[in-house]
């Protein structure tokens, strides 16, 4: 552990390049203003350049019209929704929903939104816990971001060129989809997530004994976001992570003791870390050697103890956090219930599932001991880990290279510092730290209580998102964050790995459905403003430019089932329109160069107005129609 005294020992240490040169320059201001006050400029100079290379690690101000060097992608727990914010600035950028309506954008109310929602278009609620981005040889390639549901048992997909949702898939036969990560070589071809509890099959109020229950571990085809497979495991899964070869995925089970009460999930001194040989699975699928359940269709495979595919690692005790490292090496079952994590040398897997060593255990190759309440590691790449503890609210820094030589009886001191967070985090996220590209500039620690850090809003509190600068020897809290309910997750991503759409473009999948009817009913949604009559359905087509809608009154009649569809014609940057029907629970947004569409009934006789809700010109209040409704 460095203190910033021996930090002053080792001065001068100039600033690398690369490093903020704004930051420099007032260093080496103050070190002259130290020699012109008469102070001893030797010593000073000395403490200043001390000062100049501690100043000179990240800065994480952005300047008011400066742009953040990272894309955050954060959770929004059980609010449904993915957040986007700058990093370092901590600013929020945008919000993207996904689980939950959102009024703004007209998410679970657009007919678009509720393609994407499917059957479960019903739920408003949602659990997103971890965001993750698709992967090409191990490095984030920027197409797509996956989150799960824990509430509804669901897996979503965003496309980060237009930042929406654009597929949620319901996962069949298990309930509360928890830990999900992605495979990382050769690309992302399969979204891995854990289903958290044991449930009976048939689940049809049968049976509700244990006996006939399990879970599984599943995988999803990120490109068609179908289910690949199911892998039957013994006790529960938490969370889970995959490794740089393609082939092994590992998942954390707090409940290998099966048992319904609390007492009895703790009953045990180990539970598992539970590896899937990703190619035996395969293999078997090709065969045919599986069953299915109930009515779906997607292959179960049997991964229960003695199976092939299969691999239950005894690990301290109840774990949570399962990372693998960017180096490739090690995974790390994070012990929750036990202040040690446990190091997995992945590179000792093929003899294990070759039967190849004597016992699980002889793939561990550290357990260091860090604190109370281990929950989940993340890495700088250049050999260290990051793991915070829940109950000591702080982050352990610890090298594992040393926890190794220590766990082969060398009396080497693995850990390096501890940081005291605000309060209990949960997890924590490095920048970049799930890639190859791991770069150890930025730590983000989500802390779940904020307690006495912002101004009391009541009973309910915020959480404590906070910032850490980790270039450094020294850890260093730069920012707190304030967040709502509750981002238990977040990535952090170069902000040159992701390429957005400023503007979107007229074939864009993202409202195929609207073109396709347009195209039935005669309609070039470019251009003409018009309302077609089908029975009790009726389609408005209307067309927006600033400050106009292309149709400022339409005629239904009472009852009918009413479609409108809006092509926003502007081709300028920024200049979104929106549509409220007022009293119609209706709303939408549509950018440029985006058609969305929504279907209400008209249920109510007389004039009901509509307008832009989406601020877009001087004449914006200007921008508003009739819908005329003919009493039935
Ligand atoms: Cu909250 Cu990753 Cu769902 Cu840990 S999980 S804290
Ligand atoms: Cu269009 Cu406001
Ligand atoms: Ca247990």
């Amino acid at each position: 552990m460095k203190k910033r005294d021996d930090l002053t020992k080792d001065a001068p240490e100039l600033p690398e390049s690369g490093q903020s040169r704004r930051r420099f320059m007032g260093a080496a201001a103050l070190a002259g203003v130290a020699g012109a006050t008469g102070l001893g400029a030797a010593v000073m100079s000395r403490e200043a350049f001390a000062a100049a290379a501690e100043d000179a690690r990240n800065n994480w101000v952005v300047h008011p019209g400066e742009l953040d060097e990272y894309y955050g992608f954060w959770s929004g727990g059980h609010s449904g929704e993915v957040r986007v914010l700058g990093v370092p600035s901590m600013r929020e950028l945008m919000r993207i929903p996904v689980f939950n309506v959102d009024s703004a954008t007209g998410w679970g109310i657009t007919n678009e939104s509720k393609q994407v929602l499917g059957d479960s278009s019903r739920f408003s609620n949602g659990d997103a816990h971890h965001p993750h981005i698709s992967m090409t040889d191990g490095r984030y390639d920027g197409r797509y971001l996956f989150i799960n549901d824990k509430a509804n048992t669901r897996v979503a997909r965003i496309r980060l060129d237009i930042m929406k949702c654009d597929k949620i898939t319901t996962i069949p036969n298990v309930q509360a989809i928890h830990g999900l990560r992605l495979q990382k070589v050769p690309k992302t071809k399969y979204v891995f997530c854990n289903a958290e509890y044991v449930i009976p099959h048939p689940n049809d109020g049968s049976d509700t004994s244990l006996e006939n229950s399990f879970t599984m571990f599943n995988a999803v085809d990120a490109e068609t976001m179908e289910v690949a497979f199911q892998v039957i495991v013994d006790g529960n899964l938490d969370n889970t992570d995959a490794d740089y070869t393609g082939k092994y995925a590992c998942s954390t089970c707090y409940n290998s003791e099966k048992a319904l009460d609390l007492a009895g999930t703790m009953r045990n001194d180990r539970d598992w870390a539970v590896v899937f040989n990703i190619e035996r699975i395969e293999q078997a699928v090709k065969n045919g050697d599986f069953k299915t359940l109930g009515d779906s269709k997607v292959p179960v495979l049997d991964g229960r103890a003695g199976s092939e595919l299969t691999r239950y690692i005894p690990v301290p005790k109840n774990p949570h956090g399962l990372n693998t490292s960017p180096d490739g090496k090690y995974f790390i079952a994070n012990g929750k219930l036990s202040p040690t994590c446990t190091v997995i040398a992945i590179d000792k897997l093929d003899d294990l599932f070759a039967g190849k060593l004597k016992d699980e255990r002889d793939v561990v190759v550290a357990e260091p001991e860090l604190g109370l309440g281990p929950l989940h590691t993340t890495y700088d790449g250049r050999g260290n880990a990051y793991t915070t503890l829940f109950i000591d609210s702080q982050v352990c820094k610890w090298n594992i290279a040393d926890a190794i030589k220590h766990y082969n009886g060398e009396k080497v001191d693995y850990i390096r510092q501890k940081l005291d967070v605000h309060y209990q985090p949960g997890h924590n996220h490095a920048s970049l730290t799930e890639s190859r590209d791991a770069d150890g500039k930025w730590l983000v620690v989500l802390s779940k209580f904020s307690k006495d850090r912002f101004l009391p809003v009541g009973p309910l509190h915020p959480e404590n998102d906070q910032l850490i600068d980790i270039s450094g020897e020294e850890m260093k809290l730069v920012h707190d964050g304030p967040t709502f309910a509750e981002p238990h997750d977040c990535i952090l991503v170069r902000r040159d790995q992701i390429k957005t759409q400023k503007i979107y473009t007229r074939d864009d999948p993202f409202f195929a459905s609207a073109r396709e009817q347009a195209k039935k009913d005669g309609i070039v949604l470019e251009a003409d403003n018009k309302v077609i009559r089908d029975g009790n359905k009726v389609r408005v087509y209307m067309t927006s430019v600033a400050p106009m809608y292309g149709t400022t009154e339409f005629k239904v009649k009472q009852g009918d089932e009413v479609t409108v569809f809006i092509t926003n014609l502007d081709t300028i940057e920024d200049v979104t329109h929106g549509f409220c029907m007022v009293n119609h629970g209706v709303s939408m947004e549509i950018s440029p160069q985006q058609t969305s569409s929504v279907t209400f009934v008209a249920d109510q006789p007389g004039v009901h107005w509509y307008y832009c809700n989406w601020f877009c010109h001087a004449l914006h209040m200007e921008m508003r129609g009739r819908m005329l409704v003919e009493k039935a």
